[in-house]
């Protein structure tokens, strides 16, 4: 009898070969996302640690608008050296509703309160020429089925219309692990997480497509607490990067305290990358989730089932529990890798 798995994947890439060998364990990866105070983290991860491979990055409207987030996505990459990683931008806005923003969380930039390099300076990364949503097709396509997993950090849109484009990807993609929803509290509504609220069709699209989805919520994410202790260690190093990362959680803190009360600020979308690059570090368990549409007051929701025993065949996961110093160290370690490079 399993209790909660630590890992759900249910493709066979990066398992035991026939010969009894086992094939490389890096993780090759799309990170669609909004940068954006806790995607920029997501992307010093992605790009620092060798158990990931980033292919590409994609942008989609959701922290701020896709321009800024954008500027912010080709700003970080260029701060870490990671010039060989394409980037495409993807969606202005939601499937079917209105734009809404996170400027109260993270400024009009999208990335208030830290120095990014001047978008016209020598060697500064570029735009791909594709729209993301090609870039995510053509990507998962050029690569064997089960190898490329999904890592959206923002509203779903760009997945979403990549599956209506090209549905053969529900079939080649690894897995899809979002940071998004929750089930129990909300953040932009009692019951809603932002990511989610943004654009609650391509969310319920997306999570029900019949891929394995890990749904990393704000039940996992409010763990992922950057405390000073975090800070400190942060600052002992002595490179580029970490003063960017200091000065993000800084930033990060301050609105974190000012909008919501928080002491330390909860630093969501790079728990996606701890759970690929070290599953024991964040406990998951299979749900059903669906995504409320219609709801007068609980619009954006994820509505989880937790009710009876784990549904072992069910393709959909919440994250329930973080192993937080695991996942500070591993972190703390991508900031030294940067350094070093
Ligand atoms: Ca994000």
């Amino acid at each position: 009898m399993r209790g909660e798995s630590t890992h759900v994947t249910l493709s066979a890439a990066g398992g035991a070969a026939a010969d009894g060998s086992v094939a490389s364990m890096t993780r090759k990866i799309i990170l669609d996302c909004d940068p954006g105070h806790d995607d920029a983290v997501a992307l010093l991860l992605a790009h620092a640690n060798p158990e990931i491979e980033l292919l590409a990055v994609t942008t989609v409207g959701g922290n701020q608008t896709l321009d800024k987030v954008t500027r912010n996505a080709l700003g970080v990459l260029t701060l870490l050296g990671a010039t060989d990683v394409p980037v495409s931008a993807g969606c202005t806005r939601p499937l079917l509703r209105e734009v809404v923003v996170a400027a109260d969380i993270h400024g009009e930039s999208g990335l208030d309160g830290v120095d990014l390099p001047d978008p016209g300076s020598p060697g500064h990364v570029a735009l791909d020429g594709r729209h993301a949503v090609d870039a995510i097709i053509e990507t998962v396509m050029a690569h064997e089925p089960g190898e490329v997993t999904l890592v959206p950090t923002g509203p779903l849109t760009n997945i979403a219309l990549a599956l209506r484009k090209e549905p053969r990807i529900v079939e080649r993609v690894r897995e899809v692990v979002l940071m998004g929803g929750g089930y129990h509290a909300g953040n932009a509504s009692p019951v809603a997480e932002f990511n989610v609220i943004v654009d609650p069709e391509a969310a319920s699209i997306v999570i029900g497509a019949g891929w394995p989805v890990v749904m990393v919520g704000l039940d996992l994410t409010h763990q992922a607490l950057a405390t000073a202790d975090v800070a400190e260690r942060v600052a002992a190093i002595d490179s580029a990067p970490a003063r960017f990362v200091g000065q993000l959680i800084e930033a990060f803190g301050r609105a974190y305290l000012e909008v919501a009360g928080f002491d330390a600020p909860p630093v969501h979308d790079p728990c996606t990358l701890a759970y690929l690059i070290d599953p024991s570090l964040v406990r998951v368990r299979r749900a059903p989730i669906t995504v409320e549409l219609r709801g007068e007051f609980t619009t954006g929701m994820t509505v989880v089932d937790l009710r009876g025993d784990e549904p072992q065949e069910c393709p959909t996961a919440v994250a329930t529990t973080l192993d937080v110093d695991g996942f500070w160290d591993l972190v703390i370690d991508a900031v030294e890798r940067v350094g070093r490079s």
